[in-house]
């Protein structure tokens, strides 16, 4: 048996990376509901997420999404998150919004528009040069709506290029994420679909190109422990965008779902080599991120309740008794492997970990400690109209 005590030492440093979207309005197709206290500017959004880091200790650092944050001094802006308690992380492009992507971008027939493409990630890795920030990540919306409408090789070759450009201008010290997703807004055909083919692009590219595995960017019932525990065996995994998902990419709170996966996806990270804390040398280089909207409820408390989902799984999964599953496992004994595997999945672990947060001067329930911190209404109170957004 394994106890809290065992792995308490194992959290320590846990660090997940939190989207400056989650703060804006968001929604669907169908309507966008504004919150009371939405940011009206980059800076409130940043301070939204060094709020989450006051009450958690486990959100650092803050992602950026160019052109949504784009402001004219981002060394200043470094400076101000630094102020506040963070850091600015991965600086996602956004290839997307813009008329001229219409039938592409990087694997765009028209080498104008492809340039266009390029020059857009060129300035992110610019941006990335002011605020310090390690990771250039790719999601491209590239694909088509009906069989015939492209040539599916020509565009494969042409990523296979622009991706090669992008990559030359990265520096010693950064990479290039490619995330997949397998369909949307696309609906026939999507140009990175899967981690097979985001693993043969970033592998064409160099050591410094690694693959973004989005929990939500897989057809249903896919097992994503599998695809954690591939890529981390061919040294490929990037990063992770955390969410969760009932029927599409529905970017809810991480751990609502489907908490056993989540469950099973960190326990694969911990045996990989994938998670920083558990590692001997003390670092790994799986960055944790969310990548989620919050619609309907409270976006602060929803960015914290998905950080403590992370934590409180990863506890679990450090809980699994290795040595005992290991033996079972050799031993062929199919039901007691399964049985240490789910005792510590069923292992109530929010008491030990209200504790360990009060030990570290963190508040035990940082739920409650935010909604009774008065800084909802201090927001709602001072920000009149805001809607910094992920969509318009
Ligand atoms: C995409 C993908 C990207 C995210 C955008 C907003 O579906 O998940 O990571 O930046 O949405
Ligand atoms: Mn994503």
């Amino acid at each position: 048996m394994t106890h809290f005590a065992d792995i308490a030492d194992h959290l320590e440093g846990q660090a997940i990376e939190l989207p400056s979207w989650a703060f804006g309005n968001s929604g669907t197709r169908f309507k966008v509901f504004g919150t009371p206290g939405t940011p009206r500017s980059v800076e409130e959004k940043i301070a939204d997420a060094a709020t989450v880091h006051r009450f958690t200790g486990l959100a650092p650092t803050v992602a950026l999404h160019i052109p949504w944050d784009r402001v004219d001094d981002y060394a200043a802006l470094r400076r101000y998150a630094e102020d506040h308690g963070v850091a600015l992380g991965t600086i996602n492009s956004n290839t997307f919004q813009d008329d001229d992507y219409k039938f592409g971008g990087l694997t765009h027939t028209d080498p104008r528009i492809r340039q266009k493409a390029i020059d857009h990630h060129v300035e992110c890795i610019d941006v990335m040069d002011q605020t310090g920030s390690r990771d250039l990540k790719i999601w491209l919306a590239d694909g088509s709506n009906y069989p015939g409408q492209a040539d599916l090789r020509g565009r494969q070759d042409r990523l296979a290029e622009s991706l090669a450009t992008i990559y030359d201008r990265i520096g010693e010290e950064q990479r290039l994420v490619l995330e997949y997703k397998f369909f949307e807004p696309a609906f026939y055909h999507t140009d990175v679909p899967d981690w097979g083919t985001s693993y043969a692009q970033v592998s064409a590219l160099g050591e410094r190109a690694v693959v973004c595995l989005d929990t939500g960017h897989h057809a249903p019932g896919t097992n994503i422990e599998f695809i954690v525990m591939q890529l981390l065996r061919l040294g490929k995994l990037g990063s992770f965008d955390f969410n969760s998902r009932f029927y599409g990419d529905d970017d809810l709170i991480v751990g609502s779902a489907d908490p056993f996966q989540l469950f099973r996806i960190l326990f694969e990270v911990i045996r990989g080599g994938g998670y920083g804390p558990a590692n001997p040398d003390g670092h790994s280089d799986v960055a944790f991120m969310l990548d989620q909207c919050h619609n309907v409820e409270d976006k602060i408390p929803g960015q914290i309740r998905s950080v403590l989902n992370v934590q409180e799984m990863t506890a679990r999964a450090l809980l699994v008794d290795r040595d005992a599953l290991d033996a079972a496992q050799t031993a062929g004994d199919v039901l007691g492997a399964h049985e240490i595997f789910m005792d510590a999945f069923s292992t109530d672990v929010r008491p030990d970990l209200a504790a360990w947060r009060e030990e570290r001067g963190l508040p035990g329930n940082p739920m409650r400690a935010y909604a009774e911190s008065g800084y909802q209404a201090a927001i709602e109170a001072a920000r009149a109209g805001g809607s910094q957004l992920s969509w318009t």
